[in-house]
Order: structure tokens, then sequence, then C-alpha cells
């Protein structure tokens, strides 16, 4: 028998070095914040967790130390703006620091993890060139066996055709996965799109881009028999964050 499994998504949460990079590391306390409580199986980080590739010491620093603080399996990919080009930050972090839990695929053509303690398999594939010709979903493998069959990539939703832009995911793309839950990046906004039995999610950007408008982040719940579900969850506004990363500065000013 196959086992519920809770999955804590996020992307794009676009992590820059110095003060003006400060909501944006509250903003990704508060997702792994999220994990912890939720009790999460299993944890995705769908590209574009870095906002550039020359993002230095301190920022790689506190995302080991972030992701130490999850106990369940956790899996990044790349975006467009921290890809595999060289050089690039995630190419020279070594998330072993952060824990066995925490692995990156770096495959270009794609790569399945299993987790057997999760009943569930992670297809996932990094982004080298965000270009026309790039398709994220390429080589998504069909289900091959009764594990929850998960699928992450990062690219551009498009329900339509004629759209000329880069990193194309279409509906066609989507329901011939068979994936039970697919996990995106690159959209900001948290939205959800059905296409066969898959369900689909971008999880939404940690921090949106108005000041007054909520970051959020996707909880999603396989439970067997049963369609998935997903729900957005708030993580805040952008001047809440930055009301507590000032908040956070001055507290550390004091001691
Ligand atoms: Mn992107």
């Amino acid at each position: 028998m196959i086992r519920p499994l809770t999955i804590a998504h996020t992307s794009d949460v676009h992590l820059i070095d110095g003060d003006e990079g400060e909501n944006v590391r509250v903003a990704f306390t508060r997702v792994v914040d999220a994990v912890i409580e939720h009790d999460a199986d299993l944890f995705l980080i769908a590209g574009d967790l870095f906002d550039h590739n020359r993002i230095h010491g301190v920022v790689i620093d506190f995302v080991y130390a972030q992701l130490a603080r999850v106990t369940c399996p956790t899996v990044i990919i790349s975006g467009n703006h921290d890809n595999s080009e060289d050089d690039a930050v995630l190419a020279r972090m070594n998330f072993g620091k952060a824990g066995r839990h925490v692995t990156l695929i770096d495959d270009a053509e794609g790569r399945v993890l299993e987790f057997p303690e999760l009943h569930a398999t992670v297809w996932g594939r990094c982004m080298e060139n965000h270009h026309p010709a790039h398709r994220p979903m390429a080589g998504a493998p069909p289900r091959t066996r009764d594990l929850w069959h998960i699928g992450m990539a990062h690219g551009f939703y498009v329900d339509n055709w004629g759209a000329d832009r880069s990193s194309l995911i279409t509906p066609a793309e989507i329901a011939d996965s068979g994936f039970d839950y697919l996990a995106l990046g690159h959209v900001h906004c948290h939205r959800r799109m059905l296409h066969g039995e898959t369900l689909a999610c971008y999880a939404g950007a940690p921090v949106s881009y108005g000041r007054d408008e909520t970051g959020c982040m996707a909880i999603a719940e396989l439970n067997p028999g049963a369609p998935a579900r997903v729900v957005e969850y708030a993580i805040g506004t952008r001047g809440e964050l930055a009301a507590v990363s000032r908040t956070v500065d001055k507290i550390a000013a004091v001691g």
C-alpha cells in the first residue's frame, strides 16, 4: 500500500547578497519554518533559489544552515537565474554541508531520484540554457512502478501556441507525464493547472513583486485513491518581511 505524502514546494526565492537581500532571507527562513511545521515528507525547490550566479559565501552558508534545519529529503533544480553555466553558484556549492538529505539534480538530461521510504520517485532536470529550444519537460519518464510519480520543472506554462517564449511547458506535456504532482518554477504567482491526471503547480515566489502582495509557497497532499490537493501558503508581504529584517538587524546591532 502506497503511503500518503506531504510535499512542501517553493521556487523563485531569488536570494541575493547584502542588506537589500535581508527580507528575501527572512522569507526563505519562513519557507523552511513551514516545511518543519507541516511535517513535510519532501521539500522541493523548483529553480531560481538564487537571483544570480555570482552569490558569495555568506548567502551560501545561510542556505546550508537553513537546509540543515530540515530533515526530510530535499531536492533542488536550477532555474534560468542560477542555471548551469561555468562557475554558477549551484555548481560551486556542496550541499553535503547541509546534510545527506539534500540533492541537487544537476543533470541536463534529467535524473530520477528514488525515495523508497516515501514510496516516491522524483524526476527533475537542471536548466542549461533558457531559450526557445529548451523544453523543461523533455525526457520526463513514464510511471514505471506503483510509487508516487513526482516531477520538477522550471519554465513557462502556455495553454496556446504561438508564444515566442523560452523554456515552454505545454498542457499536453503535463498530461502525458502522468505525474501525480508536478512542482513548477519560473512564474512568481501561485497557480495550479490540472491536465490529465496531473496536478501542476507554480508555488509562487516567497517574496512578491509588490510591497503589499503576499509571497507564498505550496503545500501539496497526496493520498492514495484521491486527487492530489495543494494549498497556497502565505509567507508574508514584502513590507512585513522588511519590518522583521529591520528588527533582526537591530537586535544583532544591540547584541
Ligand atoms: Mn525563472
